[in-house]
This record gives C-alpha cells, structure tokens and sequence, in this order.
C-alpha cells in the first residue's frame, strides 16, 4: 500500500515487466502504428533507438538477459535492436504518418527528422525555433495516422515574434509532412514548456450543446425565477437560486454573521455558450455554470457588511447590470 493505493511491486511479478536499456536522459518511447517497433531516444545521443518487439518476445522466451535491476530483467541489448538511427542530435519523441515514415524531435539540433520505417534512412530535416520538446503529428499516435500536419512544440521561440520584454512567449510550428520534404506553414504561441499533445480529426468531436434540462438530477435545482427561495434552518441558509440573462434570483441575501450560507445556483438557459458566472469578491468566490447546470457555492458568512456578488462570464448587453447584494447582519 502506497498513500492508500494498492501498488504491486513487478520485482514481485514475474513476468509482469521486462527492462529494456536505451540512451542516458532517454524521453520518448514510441511505438509504431502496425505496433512492431519501439523507438526509444535519449537527449544525449545523436541517434535513436529502435527495438523489434518480436526479438523482445524471443528474448523474454530464451531468457536472454544481460543482468537485472532491482531483480527486473534487462533484455539483451544487441538482440533485441533492429537499428540505431542516425537522426541527429538530442532525439526526443517520434510521431508518424500514413506512409511508412517516422518523425523524430532533436532538441539539440532544434530540428526535426524524417527517417523511413525498415530503411532506417533520414530524409529530410527541417530546422524549428528553437530547442523542440515534443510533437503531434495528426493522429500520430494511433494505429492509423493521418499523415497531413505536424506541430513541433518548442521550449523557446528565439525571435520568432515581436519582443515584448526579457521574457518571450514559447512557440509551436505547424509543419506540412504531406509531400516528400517539409516544410513550415505557420508560428503560432503556445503555453510555456508545451507537452504532450494529441491532433485528432475534427468530426469525431460529438460535444454536447448544453447540459438539457431533463439530464440534470440534481435534488436543488429549480428552473422557474418563481422558485427561488431562502431557506433557513438554524444557522443554516439554503438559497436556491436562478441565474437567466440577465438577472439572479434571488438578489438580495440577508444573513447573519456566522451563517452558513449554501447556494444552489442553475443556469436555465438552453443555449449553447450562454453561460453565467457568481463573483463575490470578499469571500473570494468565483465559480461559473454552463447552461443547464446547477452548481453549489458554500461559505461562512463571518464578515460583517454589504457585498455584491455580480456574473463573471459576459453574457448579454444588460450582462454588467447581473447583480445582486449579500448583506451580512
Ligand atoms: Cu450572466
């Protein structure tokens, strides 16, 4: 048991878990869309790795080993690699396409390689700015790539973009890999340090409008302005509350110091986007609710005074006027 979690422990298992070694600093471990090869790369080296998982499966079977870690097996090196490719310099992560090719991250080099599947060839090369991390190539990581478009996501962009003070925004590049070279489409800005990264066809993307009505079970939500109540029990304050463009309701609360206060606020708009914000900036509440969801906001009342809570997500023309009182007794 770790922090309450059940962990089995694969010295334990056998079996379970085989080691394989691969370059110092080793980052990407990837694995080729018909599943045979697993590309593994190093930062500290010029080339990457590719290990046959069939020769991994003879080499689990004949127990050819070179010795242990913390009693895991480390599979035999020599016996298990299919090539060592010369990509160049710092390799990361490798991302594919629908041809057969394999493209690999260089962090050292800030590039990125092109290397063909059972050739083990380099390609082409085009350069990035600057010091490449990770990259996505459409639907790179799946059993069928799409094989149009590349982002290279870099730590640094190096004067890609207009300087606006000592620190600069990171970069990522959309690279074209549908033709035999590369090359650069567009810079665009990404957050710092970007990570892994996924490009998946837009029409599998089936979201939701908004949260329907009939959907929502939850035992606190009312979805007329006519039910919108206080209700106090003690110390105890329930507000069940609606927030419609562009009002709350209820919009003044009463209670005493010491309170606690529970507000149960649904957006009953059936529109998509339209979605309504609950700011109270004293008691440092800021949540919001998409259309059709209720969500609950529970805090002590224990400072004294007149606060306005008011909509925090624009929603319409009268959104600056969405606003009530919470006065504190
Ligand atoms: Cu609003």
């Amino acid at each position: 048991m770790i922090g309450g979690a059940k962990v089995i422990d694969p010295k334990d298992a056998e079996g379970v878990v085989y080691l394989l070694p691969a370059a110092k600093s080793p980052h990407g471990v990837d694995v080729s869309p018909d599943g045979k090869y697993i590309i593994a790369s190093g930062k500290l080296q010029s080339v990457t790795t590719v290990f046959n998982f069939e020769k991994m499966l003879t080499a689990i079977q004949k127990k050819n080993f070179t010795g242990n870690e913390d009693g895991i097996p480390v599979l035999n090196y020599d016996s298990i690699k299919d090539a060592e490719v010369n990509v160049g310099l710092g390799p990361l992560h490798t991302q594919f396409d629908d041809q057969g090719f394999a493209y690999t991250s260089l962090f050292v080099e800030s590039a990125v390689a092109k290397w063909k599947l059972g050739t083990w060839e380099v390609v082409d090369k085009i350069p990035v700015s600057y010091n490449i991390g990770h990259l996505t190539a459409a639907e790179g990581d799946t059993k069928s790539p799409d094989g149009k478009y590349l982002v290279a996501l870099n730590k640094l962009s190096h004067g890609r973009h207009l300087s606006v003070g000592p620190s600069q925004p990171e970069s990522s590049q959309l690279i074209d890999i549908s033709g035999e070279k590369m090359s650069l489409l567009y810079d665009a800005f990404t957050e710092p340090e970007p990570h892994y990264a996924q490009i998946i066809k837009a029409d599998k993307l089936k979201p939701i409008e908004v949260y329907p009505k009939e959907e929502n079970k939850h035992p606190k939500a009312i979805w007329d302005i006519k039910d919108a109540k206080i209700v106090r029990s003690g110390k105890n304050v329930e507000v069940y509350m609606v927030a419609v463009r562009s009002s709350f309701e209820p919009t003044k609360i009463e209670v005493n110091k010491g309170d606690k206060v529970t507000i149960y606020m649904t957006n009953i708009e059936q529109t998509t986007d339209e979605l309504h914000g609950f700011g109270l900036n004293e008691y440092n509440i800021n949540i919001v609710a998409d259309p059709g969801e209720t969500k609950v906001i529970e805090f002590v009342a224990d400072k004294q005074g007149v606060f306005p809570f008011y909509c925090t997500n624009f929603c319409s023309a009268l959104h600056q006027e969405m606003q009530g009182y919470l006065l504190v007794k």
